[in-house]
């Protein structure tokens, strides 16, 4: 159900720095900025590579619009780093559904918009052994689209 790494979610103070230095050190390219007011981020998604089932697998740098979301909160108590796993599925509302039978919580009771067109939840990291689990539904077709 869950068939893929889709993104590693990477907090950071500053996105165009963040980004410049992954561009110049690894050769990656910005696919896409977009800001979330709902999710309190401004989020920048470089493509590392194509996956077998037709999607790819990113690497999502996230900067605090302001001070209340997440991130930010997080980015107080951690400062940069690793602040969330997305695994990519075809279905977003099954596979949160899934993990909640093996109670696992999830942070919203139905998906949310996220990066590129996608539907996405989160699974409580207090769940998780530590670790802040996204699970997105890419655009398109079988969750394959990139
Ligand atoms: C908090 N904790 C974490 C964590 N954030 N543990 C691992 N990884 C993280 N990222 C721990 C924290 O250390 C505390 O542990 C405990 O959870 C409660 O922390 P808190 O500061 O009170 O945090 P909460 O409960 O206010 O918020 C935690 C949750 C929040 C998971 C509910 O981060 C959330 O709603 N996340 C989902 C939305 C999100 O992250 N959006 C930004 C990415 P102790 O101290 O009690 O042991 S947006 C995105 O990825 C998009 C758009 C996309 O991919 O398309
Ligand atoms: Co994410």
């Amino acid at each position: 159900m869950l068939t893929r790494i889709d993104h590693i979610g990477i907090a950071c103070f500053d996105l165009d720095a963040t980004a410049e230095f992954y561009c110049r050190t690894y050769g990656f390219t910005v696919a896409s900025i977009e800001s979330s007011q709902e999710m309190g981020v401004r989020e920048a998604m470089l493509r590392v590579g194509g996956t077998d089932d037709g999607g790819a697998s990113w690497i999502q740098l996230l900067e605090p619009l302001g001070e209340g979301g997440p991130v930010a909160g997080w980015l107080a108590r951690n400062g940069e780093g690793v602040h969330h796993i997305a695994f990519g599925t075809a279905d977003v509302e099954a596979a949160t559904a899934a993990a909640g039978e093996h109670g696992v919580r999830s942070v919203y009771p139905e998906p949310r918009p996220g990066s590129r067109g996608s539907r996405i939840n989160f699974l409580h990291p207090k769940d998780c052994h530590g670790v802040l689990t996204e699970l997105v539904t890419a655009t398109g077709a079988g969750g394959a689209a990139t």
